[in-house]
Order: C-alpha cells, then sequence, then structure tokens
C-alpha cells in the first residue's frame, strides 16, 4: 500500500484543519441490545461526566470539539452553567436531540398523531429543546421520529403527513436566525409496517417546505442493504438541503457500531461526495456527527477509533487526483477513472496523520496517549454506579 507524503499531506491539510466531529452524549452511557445493557466501569453518573469523556476524545485527537445533547436523557435545571462547564473544558455543546420515542403518551405517533393533544405535547417538547439551543448555545435541534404503523390499514399515513407538516411548521417558526433544524429518516423500527419519515426524499419534502434553515439529517444505519448512500449524499448537497450526518456503521440494521468498521470503502465514498459536494469547503454548515453505541467495547477509545476512522476516510478523500480522474472520465476511460479513485483509496495516510498530529501538539496515536494517560483508571474508581445511556434506538 503506498503511504501518504508529508508533502502530499500539506496539500490536503487546509480542509483537514476544519474537519470536526460531533461526538453524542449518548455514547458514554451504559448501552446494551435488547437482550442485555452491559454495565461499563466508570460510566458517567451526570451530563457533566458525559461531557468530561467526550473532551478527552477532543484533547486527545483535536477532532471532537462539541458533544450532542439529548432531552431528556441530558436534562439539568441550569443549562448556561452547563455551557461554562463545557466550554472550561474546551467543548460547545452541539445538536440539541428531541425525543419523543419513550413516553407513553406517543405510543401511536407524536408529530403525526391523530390526536391534536398528543402532537400539542409533541410540539411543546420541540419549542422546550429550541430553549434549550440558546441557553447552551447550540445551533442544531435534530428531530427523529419513531412514528410509524404496524399493519396495513392501522392510520392514515396521509394525514398523519399532512400533520407532520403543520407541526414542523410550528417547531420552525420558533428558531432563531442562527439555529436550524434537520429532520432525521430511517427506514424502520420501532414501525415495521409503515415508518413517517422512512427516506431521505420525505426528509427532503418535509424541509423544503419549511425554508431554509430545515435540511435533512442523513444516519448511515438507516438505510436497506445495498443502497448507494453516496448518491444520497451527492443529491442532498447538490440540492443544498443536507443538514448533518449521523455517522455509524452497520452489517445488518441499525448496528450503530463504529464508523468505518463495518465497511471503510463505503465510508471513503461518503467522504468523496462530501469533498466534491464543498461540504469540507470554509464555511460550510455540514455538521458531521457521530451517533453510535458502545455495548461491549471501552466507550472513549471507542469514541476516539471513530472520529479518527473519519478523519483517515476523509484524508484519503482528499487524495483523489481530480485532474487524472476529470480526464480519464473525459475519455470514457472506465477503468483508468476507476484506478484513479482506487488509489486515493488504497493509500495508507496514517504515518503522515501521526506526524501531522505531532506538529500540532497531539499525541501521535490518539488511542495509546488515552491508555497512557491514567484518565480510565480514575473515573473507574471514581465512578460508582454510572447511568444507563436511555437506549431507545
Ligand atoms: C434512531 O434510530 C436514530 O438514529 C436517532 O438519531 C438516535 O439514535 C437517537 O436519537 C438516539 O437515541
Ligand atoms: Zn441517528
Ligand atoms: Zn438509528
Amino acid at each position: 500500500m503506498t503511504a501518504l507524503s508529508a508533502a502530499g499531506l500539506s496539500a490536503i491539510a487546509p480542509q483537514l484543519e476544519r474537519l470536526a466531529i460531533e461526538v453524542p452524549s449518548w455514547a458514554y452511557g451504559n448501552s446494551g441490545t435488547r437482550f442485555k445493557v452491559f454495565t461499563t466501569p466508570g460510566t458517567p453518573r451526570t451530563v457533566e461526566e458525559k461531557i468530561a469523556d467526550a473532551a478527552q476524545v477532543n484533547r486527545t485527537t483535536g477532532l471532537a470539539p462539541a458533544v450532542a445533547l439529548h432531552i431528556p436523557w441530558d436534562k439539568v435545571d441550569d443549562y448556561a452553567a452547563l455551557r461554562r462547564y463545557a466550554e472550561d473544558l474546551g467543548m460547545t455543546i452541539g445538536t440539541i436531540n428531541s425525543n419523543t420515542f419513550q413516553a407513553d403518551q406517543y405510543k401511536f405517533g407524536s408529530l403525526t398523531h391523530a390526536d391534536a393533544k398528543i402532537r400539542r405535547a409533541a410540539i411543546d417538547h420541540h419549542l422546550e429543546c429550541i430553549e434549550i439551543m440558546t441557553a447552551t448555545g447550540s445551533n442544531d435541534l435534530k428531530i427523529w421520529l419513531a412514528d410509524g404503523t404496524n399493519y396495513p390499514g392501522q392510520g392514515d399515513m396521509r394525514q398523519r403527513q399532512d400533520n407532520l407538516a403543520e407541526s414542523l411548521a410550528e417547531i420552525y417558526a420558533a428558531l432563531g436566525d442562527e439555529q436550524r433544524m434537520v429532520l432525521e429518516y430511517k427506514f424502520f423500527e420501532p414501525a415495521f409496517y409503515h415508518t413517517d419519515v422512512p427516506d431521505w426524499g420525505t426528509s427532503y419534502a418535509q424541509v423544503a417546505a419549511l425554508g431554509e434553515k430545515a435540511k435533512v439529517c442523513l444516519d448511515t444505519g438507516h438505510h436497506a442493504p445495498g443502497t448507494n448512500i453516496e448518491f444520497i449524499v451527492m443529491q442532498l448537497l447538490r440540492l443544498g438541503k443536507l443538514g448533518s450526518f449521523d455517522f455509524n456503521s452497520r452489517f445488518y440494521a441499525d448496528d450503530d457500531l463504529i464508523v468505518g468498521a463495518a465497511d471503510p470503502f463505503q465510508l471513503f465514498r461518503i467522504m468523496a461526495e462530501v469533498v466534491r459536494g464543498g461540504g469540507l469547503d470554509e464555511g460550510t454548515d455540514l455538521g458531521l456527527m457521530l451517533d453510535q453505541c458502545h455495548n461491549i467495547e471501552e466507550k472513549i477509545p471507542g469514541q476516539i477509533r471513530s472520529v479518527l476512522n473519519v478523519q483517515e476516510m476523509t484524508a484519503r478523500a482528499l487524495l483523489v487526483d481530480q485532474e487524472a480522474l476529470a480526464e480519464a472520465r473525459g475519455n470514457q476511460d472506465v477503468l483508468a477513472a476507476n484506478a484513479v479513485f482506487m488509489d486515493a483509496f488504497y493509500t495508507d495516510v496514517r504515518p503522515a496523520l501521526a506526524e501531522w498530529r505531532e506538529s500540532r501538539g497531539l499525541p501521535a496515536d490518539p488511542m495509546a496517549a488515552y491508555a497512557e494517560s491514567g484518565y480510565q483508571a480514575r473515573i473507574n474508581e471514581e465512578r460508582q454506579g454510572g447511568q444507563q445511556a436511555s437506549w431507545g434506538a
């Protein structure tokens, strides 16, 4: 495998510098499957401890300066104080994730529900999330809905779309000038017959009707097997409607495994379209977030591995020789074009990235630096009775 040279790296450094990956607070809590939630030593007991753990990921990699919160899992009394706490650790509060998938009242839907009283409660929850955004300095509200039905005939799918449009319009109207909303889609689960926001087209149709501040959130684990995800990335960027990613990887369904673990080539292809679509250009507002859980592996190192995987595949995507690619495409030279692409993918960027990190005052090997820091031993000792991530999906 060809290794990237230091000179080669400096050519792509300006875009690499801009790479910032938001980490989810729930990645640090205990999680599991519907079969078992394992407890891990050192698990955070409070949102402050989750933020402190996220700060370790940033300290060792320089890649993760923001932490996403989930309401109500991360509810506190004083959000301004929480913001200051995060800032003292060099972190900002990222996306605020709403939650209408755990309360009994939302059994048959939330923003889409047939009953206006339930819709009212769900809208109010989102209005509260916007207040939390204002208090914490967060710019993004992320909406993922578990809404859907299990049996044909159970619900009026068309009416539910209309209800959703009306609910979203009210939430959208409450956003501040600098605030945005992203609507995440998922093709199944927990609903198994129909899901109200199953695909990018539905999310696009809903957010397009709202305006500039509403965009689509693409969770890489939320597609049917075989879906060409990079095509969706291209299309949404082309339409100016890709708001953010929820990165993770999957072998079967919404596995929420470490991004780049199941299919590094897919992550490379996605990042190639992000580069192509200007997602790493100066002033981009494309959010790159992780949405993962670490059921059996250590959580902080799991997050460090994740952001490094994104950095490595981004570096490789930036290495695609655009001139050679354009020439091969112009000549309709299928194999040459493919070879240009594969050359970039097969470049080992790890030694060059290690050197680059060191030159910026970061550890060459973030995984080793974390292991040697003694942080894990300290929290294992200090924290007893860590919180479950309250994992819903
Ligand atoms: C659910 O499947 C979605 O991926 C959500 O983005 C996310 O996992 C959830 O909000 C966190 O529990
Ligand atoms: Zn997600
Ligand atoms: Zn998911």
